[in-house]
């Protein structure tokens, strides 16, 4: 079994997945096993093709809203590998904020492998999804679907059969399903991003400035979507 991220003194600093995570704590023991934590793939940049630097200052602008406003939980920005240049901008704005690195990070590692593979415990998991809900495609979406297995797809369309764009679902797992009972995630968080994709449906055609207020209401509705499932 992976150990957890913990630390028994003082500000330790572990690596684990390839990411720097600073293990905060004050006076003695300090889990991060009981801090709600949502990790959530970079939306719409990839299989959408929004353009990376605009979406990471989004995401921070987001993200930082977000950590000033809840005390007790953290967000982690997930992508598949060491070379995600969404994870390496994001990251260099970051450091350039007054960000709390225990309650954002990023990590490097499948959004459907975090715990089992990387040691880091997530309750809620975001998926970049298509409007109809459906499982398959690519990316993050057809990975969480086939992860969670069959139940997913069943609690999903007991809630809704399509998402607009810029808005959040979110979805209680059974214990039954694999991403539960492996991973510890209790939630998938569907959000639908903008899409800049000729191929997929709803294009944009490049209106970055439709496309930048619908990724920034995706991510308010998701952030208030893990706000609400947090206790
Ligand atoms: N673990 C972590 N990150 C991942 C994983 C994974 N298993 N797979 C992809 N990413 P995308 P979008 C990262 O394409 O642009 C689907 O077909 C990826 O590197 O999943 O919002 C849906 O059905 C990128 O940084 O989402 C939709 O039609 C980020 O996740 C469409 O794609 C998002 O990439 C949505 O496109």
């Amino acid at each position: 079994q992976p150990e957890d991220i913990s630390s028994s003194s003082g500000n330790a600093k572990e690596i684990k997945g390839g990411e720097d995570i600073v293990v905060h704590s004050v006076d003695g023991t300090v889990s991060s096993k009981d801090i709600p934590t949502l990790a959530f793939p970079s939306i719409s940049t990839a299989d959408f093709q929004f353009n990376h630097e605009k979406a990471a200052d989004i995401i921070l602008e987001k993200v930082e809203e977000f950590v000033n406003k809840v005390e007790n939980a953290r967000l982690v920005l997930v992508d598949l590998s060491h070379g995600s240049k969404i994870l390496s901008l994001v990251r260099a704005k970051a450091a350039q904020r007054n960000i709390d690195s225990n309650k954002f990070f990023t990590f490097v590692g499948d959004i459907t492998r975090l715990y089992s593979k990387g040691g880091l415990r997530c309750n809620a998991i975001a998926n970049a999804a298509n409007w109809r809900l459906k499982p398959g495609g690519g990316g993050a979406n057809a990975a969480i679907f086939s992860a969670a297995g069959p139940e997913l797809e069943v609690e999903t369309k007991k809630r809704a059969g399509s998402l607009i764009p810029g808005k959040a679902l979110v979805v209680p797992l059974p214990s039954t399903s694999p991403l539960f009972s492996r991973e510890g995630v209790t939630h998938v968080i569907h959000v639908l991003g903008p899409n800049m994709n000729r191929q997929r449906p709803n294009c944009l055609n490049n209106d970055y400035v439709k496309g930048s207020k619908v990724l920034r209401e995706a991510y308010t509705s998701l952030f208030e979507g893990f706000a609400s499932i947090m206790n």
